[in-house]
């Protein structure tokens, strides 16, 4: 059987002749005019613009390019599937093949020492935090995370420093905090947290943010700078107060069962590009979120920065890391201590 292009264009895409096409080497135009031999979704939970999505969607097309277009990974940003927990539930029974998700938010309803990087106050900044997590403690988690029946790439992704946002008053102190209805994602950890601080916090999950702060269900939240940027959470809060209380990222997660019907040197190009992107992506985020105080003044966030001693002393007083450090363990505390000194 004779194949050029133009028989093939000819043929159309009949499936006799698309598999004796993608079968032809050096015939790259071919290939790539079919559908892809493996098309999986990525869902995420912050918008399209947000570096998180840039750098998955460029990692994709790259996979797309290096495989020949035998493998497609299609991004859904911002909830398009769900909330967190729906998503995770999704990635778990394989309706979704992968998935960015914190450690501290609905995985650690699956694996709860995940949560441990986002103990409060615990990394100073990113030297800490990548220190850790490219390093002995993230190995580890990454070895729990794997043994809980997920699939994880090796290079996390960067949320950023949290910061908490307001309607009613800014966050000066920790008498500021009292009884304030705050919105945390979904996890033990945050919520144990708010409650040291004495706050009353509710897990919600971030597709239902917006809409919280906006009919005051709840008075303030906390995020990054780049997520309250990127999914205009100024638009329905009047003030930032700079308390980084606690460092966020995302796992790279993938269903097992997804995973290993891939081939080994499809997967091969699939983590090189992802950890890769990741690695651009925690530049990105860094970058924004020690730029955007300015653009998100101009939008009319009242910026403050608080003492955060008196913050941590509330913790410390409070019995928090104390208890914190028992509920994750000696070993996995020793590792982050490892990294951050002595945190109780
Ligand atoms: O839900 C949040 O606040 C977010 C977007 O930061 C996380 O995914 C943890």
């Amino acid at each position: 059987m004779a194949f050029n292009r133009r028989s093939f264009l000819v043929a159309g895409a009949g499936s006799v002749a698309a598999a004796a096409a993608s079968s032809m080497v050096g015939a790259p135009w071919i290939r790539r005019a079919q559908a892809a031999e493996f098309s999986y979704k990525v869902g995420t939970d912050l918008p399209a613009s947000h570096p998180l999505n840039v750098r998955i969607q460029e990692a994709s097309n790259a996979i797309l390019k290096e495989t020949d277009g035998r493998m497609e990974i299609r991004v859904f940003p911002n909830n398009q599937l769900g909330g967190d927990p729906d998503m995770f539930a999704q990635l778990r029974a394989g309706a979704l093949e992968f998935f960015t998700l914190s450690g501290a938010n609905a995985l650690s309803s699956l694996v709860p020492k995940a949560a441990i990087s986002g103990v409060g106050f615990a990394f100073k900044n990113y030297d800490q935090v990548f220190g850790a997590l490219d390093g002995e403690l993230g190995a580890h988690l990454r070895g729990l995370i794997t043994k809980g029946g997920l699939v994880v790439q090796d290079k996390v992704w960067d949320n950023g420093f949290r910061q908490i946002t307001s309607s009613g008053k800014p966050i000066k102190s920790p008498a500021d905090l009292q009884g304030m209805k705050i919105r945390v994602p979904p996890g033990r950890l945050w919520i144990s947290l708010f409650r040291a601080l004495s706050a009353a916090p509710t897990s919600i999950s971030f597709n239902e943010v917006y809409s919280a702060l906006q009919t005051r269900v709840v008075e303030g939240q906390e995020n990054a700078l780049a997520v309250v940027d990127t999914a205009k959470l100024y638009e329905v809060q009047k003030y930032c107060s700079m308390t980084s209380h606690m460092w966020d990222g995302f796992w790279f997660l993938g269903n097992r069962a997804a995973w290993e019907k891939l081939p080994a040197s499809v997967r091969d190009v699939v983590s090189r590009n992802l950890n890769a992107s990741a690695l651009q992506q925690r530049k990105d985020v860094a970058q924004l979120n020690s730029s955007l105080q300015k653009a998100l003044e101009g939008k009319g966030l009242a910026f403050n920065q608080p003492d955060m001693d008196l913050f941590r002393d509330m913790l410390r007083k409070s019995g928090f890391y104390a208890e914190q450090k028992q509920f994750f363990g000696e070993d996995e505390w020793g590792l982050l201590e490892k990294v951050t000194g002595k945190l109780a």
